[in-house]
């Protein structure tokens, strides 16, 4: 399953993986990426079989845009209680990528819209092209946010922010989302899934166990109280310090065969 290139369509959202990164490409265009019930599916498989193949996600949009949210025709449909089970389903889907074996990073462009800045912010890293936007149109729309989004967006920039851009429905760029933390990089038009797929890739080398302790125990440590988080903190260290694989790398590093930290570029 790890071969260079292999790939395996899935109807809305394809998988590929090569040197040891899985892509998933939300695959339609047409509907501007929009996270219908079948896309959230396809998303929760290709999640899923990433966690026993991959040593780290891509996740990226096919098109002009990286998603614009909520599928708003099916979302007319749904009762209260069945809205209630949908928005707990995508924070099932959502959780299973935050909390994955493996790191996730979001390759952005164009639209970033509600339920598609739900599934970046649910990514651990994310690279935004200078044509991307961020917004949360859910005010104008009548709804709220159901993927995760009061939880995660609202950490990452402040519940300020964030109460702003519900109400007033603006939109972000590239450049002030940097600002405020809705991305870790801006690169030019057209560049982010090979910047993503770069780190992805850098992030892949790691010890498997450092990656798992970095993506699931910080931001559990960033909800406990600082007490709390100093005494987890130095199980997770010693757990990860005291690994096989960490004993080898500390050793090449002390006998001069490891990298040595570079200058920022
Ligand atoms: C859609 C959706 C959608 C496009 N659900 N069908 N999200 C929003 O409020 C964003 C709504 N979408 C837009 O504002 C724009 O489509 C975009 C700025 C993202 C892109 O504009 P553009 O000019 O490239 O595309 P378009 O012409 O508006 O859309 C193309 C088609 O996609 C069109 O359908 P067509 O059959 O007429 O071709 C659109 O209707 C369709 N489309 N976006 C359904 N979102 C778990 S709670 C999460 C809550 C939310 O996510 S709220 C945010 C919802």
């Amino acid at each position: 399953a790890q071969q260079s290139g292999a790939t395996m369509d899935r109807t809305l959202v394809t998988y590929e993986i090569a040197q040891d990164v899985a892509i998933l490409t939300l695959n339609r265009p047409e509907k501007r990426n929009a996270l219908s019930d079948h896309v959230i599916d396809d998303l929760e498989s290709g999640i899923a079989q990433a966690q026993g193949e991959a040593r780290a996600i891509v996740i990226c949009g096919n098109g002009d845009h990286f998603s614009a949210g909520l599928d708003l025709a099916e979302h007319a449909a749904r009762t209260p209680i069945e809205g209630v089970h949908h928005s707990r389903h995508w924070h099932g889907v959502f959780d299973k990528l935050e909390q994955s074996a493996v790191p996730a990073f979001a390759a952005l462009h164009g639209a970033v819209v509600g339920g598609g800045l739900e599934l970046a912010a649910a990514c651990h890293v994310r690279v935004a092209d200078e044509t991307t936007f961020f917004a949360l149109p859910e005010g104008t729309r009548g709804i709220f946010v159901g993927g995760g989004g009061s939880v995660r967006a609202g950490r990452l920039m402040g519940v300020a922010r964030m109460t702003d851009m519900m109400l007033t429905g603006r939109s972000v760029d590239a450049r002030q989302g940097e600002a405020w933390n809705l991305c870790q990089y801006v690169v030019p038009a057209g560049e982010a899934r090979a910047k993503a797929l770069e780190l992805a890739s850098k992030a892949a080398q790691n010890a498997p166990m450092s990656n798992y302790a970095i993506i699931n125990a910080l931001p559990r440590i960033n909800d406990m109280g600082r007490g709390d988080g100093f005494f987890v903190e130095s199980f997770v260290s010693a757990m990860t310090a005291t690994s096989p694989e960490a004993e080898a790398r500390l050793r090449a590093f002390l006998e001069k065969r490891a990298a040595k930290v570079a200058r920022p570029e």
